[in-house]
């Protein structure tokens, strides 16, 4: 059982406060050369977005007992992989967006060369902190690690899921190819900081593992249904981000797919089965219940 008794707000608000400083620290300074890249950098990474996947990594480590220092270190890679691919999405050869967590979108505030190359560098980093120092038990479990998150962010996992989204604008996708793509495009990275968090810790039985892979698959399956009906529904202000591209686009989501209430049902009943995965777990799993069900009933 977890003798954590603070509520989820509060473990929350800490995780996403130590990340904030964790990700200022382990980003360039902004006064080093060269400093309008670094500047950039700091721009795209600090100071906005939920930090949903580092909380998944911090409560996948609670089940593996990880300490603090080395989740925060393997959570921040992830989260500089997602930032990178934000800045890039957001590019006009991509989404074309010019407004992202409420501020204007970095080729926007820098230009487009810089944007390029702030999510190079970015995902250079985040590789770096996953090679500086010991995260994992053994060399063998970090180099897995290193492994998993160079798949989760590839061709074979969110870079592919990019291109199989660029492919498809203005056709309609079959169920089966839109949770293809979604669990290519936002699954793997969510997938991969479940395990990268869980990593830091003791092992797990393969077993263990299979269970915590079934629920990040789940949650991360959940966020992108979820994002599907906020972008109906909630407003640009509340996002922070352009709300209602999909449609105007032209993009398939689980929301032209099926329909409005159906994607909320297909939300909740993948909520119900997370929470199914990790029961095995006991207490050790409350933070990942709560975070299923923080990423499915989010207003944001
Ligand atoms: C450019 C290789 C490359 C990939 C881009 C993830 C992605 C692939 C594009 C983002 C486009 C998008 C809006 C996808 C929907 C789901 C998603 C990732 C939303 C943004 O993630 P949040 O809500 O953002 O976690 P914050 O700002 O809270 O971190």
């Amino acid at each position: 059982m977890t003798t954590d008794t603070r509520d989820f707000a509060t473990w929350m608000g800490e995780v996403q406060a130590r990340m904030e400083a964790a990700l200022a620290r382990l980003l360039p300074p902004a006064g080093a050369a060269p400093a309008r890249l670094h500047q950039a950098m700091r721009y795209a990474v600090l100071e906005g977005g939920k930090r949903v996947r580092p909380l998944l990594a911090f409560a996948a480590g609670e089940v593996t007992g990880a300490a603090p220092e080395r989740l925060e270190v393997a959570a921040a890679a992830v989260e500089l992989i997602h930032a990178y691919s934000l800045v890039h999405d957001d590019m006009p050869c991509m989404d074309d967006d010019v407004l992202r967590r409420g501020k204007p979108t970095v080729h926007v505030e820098y230009d487009q060369a810089t944007a390029l190359l702030v999510g190079d560098a970015l995902q250079s980093l985040a590789f770096f902190l996953l090679c500086e120092k010991p995260l994992a038990d053994s060399p063998a479990a970090q180099i897995e690690m290193v492994r998993t998150l160079a798949l989760a962010t590839g061709s074979r996992g969110m870079a592919g899921g990019q291109a199989i989204d660029l492919e498809s604008t203005g056709k309609p996708l079959e169920l089966p190819e839109l949770e293809f793509m979604h669990i290519h495009k936002t699954g793997a990275l969510i997938r991969a900081a479940a395990v990268l968090g869980a990593r830091c810790g003791s092992p797990l039985g393969a077993r263990e593992a299979e269970n915590l892979d079934r629920y990040a698959k789940c949650v991360g399956l959940a966020f992108q249904v979820v994002d599907d009906v906020l972008d109906c529904e909630a407003s640009t202000a509340t996002l922070g981000k352009t709300a209602g591209k999909d449609a105007i686009q032209g993009k398939a989501t689980y929301v032209s797919a099926m329909g409005l209430a159906r994607a909320r049902e297909l939300a909740e009943d993948l909520r119900r089965q997370a929470h199914t995965a990790i029961e095995p777990f006991g207490g050790r799993a409350a933070r990942l219940a709560q975070l299923a069900d923080f990423i499915v009933l989010r207003k944001f």
